[in-house]
């Protein structure tokens, strides 16, 4: 089956890489965001996001006459809906974004075309939510229409790099939309294609980010368990991940993102007496910043009054998001404990975040800082030198809570270093 024009709804960290890689190829495609102000920068030249590549690949679209932005949504072959899901205050699924996406589509839906849902979502979201809004079209999905439901499934820094390589799971409501979706990605997906029913491509997604924050989860309680027994949790993960059939992850300030803290939970809401494991391990990741705060006034003899450097606020290292990020959260933290935070971000050196003192240059967060706090291993964090550092601070602990810096090194450098679960 052959498509020529796609309408993106939503041009976020997925929709905005998805819309120009099918611009690069030739298809007729428009990225719809229902925000003005976003679509306005787009329009002049101005990504609202950071991913590498992106800038090159957006701006050749655009010249190519390929892509358009617009705050409408436009009849289509196609129509994607790459629109975020995060959750209530309750860690309920806000499918708002979803539910207003669908409607919106239902006045330019003509039969033969082809419907996609990328949000990562509930099990069902597809079937119970989505189809029911496009058939009040009076089209009947999987007759009139195809629809199926495909997961991005990228890692923020590499999106561009894993849109193409990455296998693609495609879920249709029946083999006609799945086969459909096939033949749509194949216009620039090099990776394995799978097909399967649409409900099944929902769990997939959710069972992989799950599984990773699991993971992740037992890496930071082994992190606690070596500080209460005095083990370098680094070298203790190093040698036990030479075991054939073990794979430990990094402990770190806590699991953030739009992506692993969240979908886990659309889990634990759809079957609370049964995702029990998801929900314990969800609870350990969210507790980390906390834990990592009383290791930092524990270095610092007390946060009351102190003057805190902190290295980083985004989610994770190399990347200019700090939704959910427990950088963040630590930060936040700090200063309840009587701490006065100093933050550098330097992908984001004005995030307007409330209550959060952000500074724009490595040399004013550390001037008068009492303790210097890596809390996200950007690398031109990680390259930082501490005889240069020495220079720039009174600072007289380092608190190195990624495991980036050399201990050895910022000691000789005259600092009392610490870290999580850390002793060499
Ligand atoms: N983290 C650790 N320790 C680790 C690895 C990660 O503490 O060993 C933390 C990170 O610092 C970050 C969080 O976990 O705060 C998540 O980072 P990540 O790099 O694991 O994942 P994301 O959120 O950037 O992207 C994930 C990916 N999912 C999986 O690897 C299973 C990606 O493939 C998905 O497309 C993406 O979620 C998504 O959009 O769902």
């Amino acid at each position: 089956m052959e498509f020529k024009s796609v309408c993106i709804i939503g041009v976020g960290y997925i929709g905005l890489p998805t819309a120009s890689l099918f611009a690069s190829k030739g298809l007729q495609v428009t990225g719809m965001d229902i925000n003005a102000e976003i679509i306005n920068g787009l329009k002049a030249g101005r990504l609202h996001i950071f991913e590498p590549g992106l800038g090159d690949l957006f701006h050749n679209a655009l010249q190519s006459g390929h892509l358009a932005v617009s705050t409408e949504v436009v009849p289509a072959d196609v129509f994607i809906i790459a629109v975020p899901t995060p959750f209530y205050e309750d860690k309920k699924a806000d499918l708002r974004a979803v539910v207003s996406a669908a409607e919106s589509i239902v006045p330019h839906l003509q039969p033969g075309n082809l419907v996609i849902l990328e949000s990562t979502s509930p099990p069902r979201t597809t079937m119970d939510i989505v189809t029911p809004i496009l058939e009040a079209s009076g089209l009947k999905a999987g007759v009139d229409f195809l629809l199926a439901y495909s997961p991005e499934r990228v890692l923020p820094g590499k999106i561009l790099q894993e849109l193409v390589a990455n296998a693609r799971v495609i879920g249709g409501v029946d083999r006609a939309s799945a086969e459909a979706g096939r033949d749509l990605y194949r216009t620039f997906v090099e990776g394995e294609i799978i097909l399967t029913d649409a409900t099944t491509a929902e769990m997939v997604k959710l069972m992989e980010n799950t599984s990773r924050d699991f993971n992740i989860a037992i890496a930071n309680e082994f992190a606690r368990l070596a500080q209460k027994f005095d083990v370098d949790i680094w070298e203790a993960i190093g040698i036990a991940n030479l075991h054939p059939r073990v794979q430990i992850l990094q402990p770190g300030v806590g699991v953030g993102g739009h992506c692993i803290s969240v979908d886990p939970w659309f889990l634990v809401e759809a079957a609370p007496e049964t995702a029990r494991l998801i929900k314990t391990a969800r609870e350990v990741n969210d507790a980390q910043p906390a834990y990592v705060t009383d290791l930092v006034e524990r270095a610092s003899n007390g946060l009351e009054d102190k003057i805190v450097c902190q290295l980083g606020l985004s989610f994770k290292p190399n990347v200019d998001d700090l939704r959910e990020s427990p950088a963040v959260r630590l930060a936040q933290l700090l200063t309840e404990k009587g701490a006065q935070v100093l933050a550098y971000e330097p992908f984001k050196p004005d995030a307007g975040i409330a209550g959060i003192e952000q500074v724009d240059s490595l040399e004013a967060a550390l001037i008068e800082a009492d303790v210097v706090l890596l809390a996200v291993a950007h690398d031109q964090f990680r390259d930082l030198k501490p005889q240069e550092i020495r220079g720039k601070t009174q600072a007289e602990v380092v608190f190195d809570a990624v495991r980036a810096w050399d201990k050895a090194d910022w000691e000789g450098a005259g600092f009392r270093f610490y870290g999580l679960a850390r002793k060499y």
